[in-house]
């Protein structure tokens, strides 16, 4: 498993924020957290690459917004918020020689946030970051590979990946009050405790899921499901409106 990371900007308090209000980001502390991150994907057997900051472009931290990677291609977006899409050349410039790597230059827009992976199923959150254009674009390079590409509806968070992740390759972490199970067909599900809505993203590496500390109730839930839990304290990131699945690209 690779990993690619991105570091934090030192305008990270300008970042774009949809749902949250804006509040002081201690970008020295968000740095510590990162780094506990990277960390914690190497310890769990990832090689990471760690890309520099761009310090133009305040949520360059978040990469998993600037690619679709499967095992066949690489996917650079055209993401949905125009401060944003600066930041996918130096992305494409280390997925050279990963994957070949293809672009959205069909005037749709596309978050990777909205895009849940399970096995050849790809479900695309649309109505917020990405549009049907960008869906639509991405099944054009997607299912001649054998991929379905499945538009999802969702609403109350900024990606369809705040609300829903995959745990295991049967079993998906959600909000249910966000987007709905029944999009889903043949997984199972655990819910988020209804005190931490919040929590349905979470990252996951094999056997091991990594979610956020300030979701014990959560993280307690997919305990009991097997799965082995690694907390990180991303407070900083949580304030840029950031989770655990956005730090991150991983190339199987
Ligand atoms: C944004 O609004 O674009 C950033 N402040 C947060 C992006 C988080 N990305 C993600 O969860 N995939």
């Amino acid at each position: 498993m690779q990993a690619i990371t991105r570091g934090i900007s030192d305008s990270m308090a300008d970042c774009e924020l949809t749902h949250l209000e804006r509040e002081p980001i201690d970008v020295a502390r968000a740095r510590d957290q990162h780094a506990a991150y990277v960390r914690l994907l190497d310890e769990l057997g990832a090689e990471v690459t760690e890309l520099a900051a761009d310090h133009d472009h305040p949520d360059c931290v978040f990469i998993e917004d600037t690619a679709v990677v499967v095992d066949e291609i690489a996917v650079i977006t055209r993401p949905g918020a125009d401060a944003r899409h600066g930041e996918v050349e130096a992305v494409a410039a280390a997925l050279h020689g990963q994957r070949p790597v293809l672009r959205m230059i069909g005037g749709g827009r596309l978050d990777g946030g909205d895009v849940l992976i399970a096995g050849d199923e790809v479900y695309v959150g649309t109505g917020h970051r990405s549009d049907a254009a960008g869906a639509a674009e991405l099944r054009d390079f997607l299912e001649p590979l054998g991929y379905r590409v499945i538009e999802v509806a969702f609403s109350g968070c900024l990606h369809l990946k705040t609300a829903v992740t995959k745990v295991r390759e049967d079993l998906l972490l959600i909000n249910p009050a966000w987007a709905s199970p029944e999009h889903f067909a043949g997984f199972s599900f655990v819910e988020v405790h209804r005190e931490e809505p919040m929590a349905g993203n979470a990252l996951q590496l094999g056997d091991h899921v990594v979610i956020p500390e300030s979701f014990p109730r959560t993280a307690g839930r997919l305990h009991e499901q097997g799965l082995i839990v690694h907390t990180v304290e991303v407070s900083e990131l949580q304030k840029a409106e950031g989770g655990v699945t956005c730090c991150s690209l991983l190339l199987d």
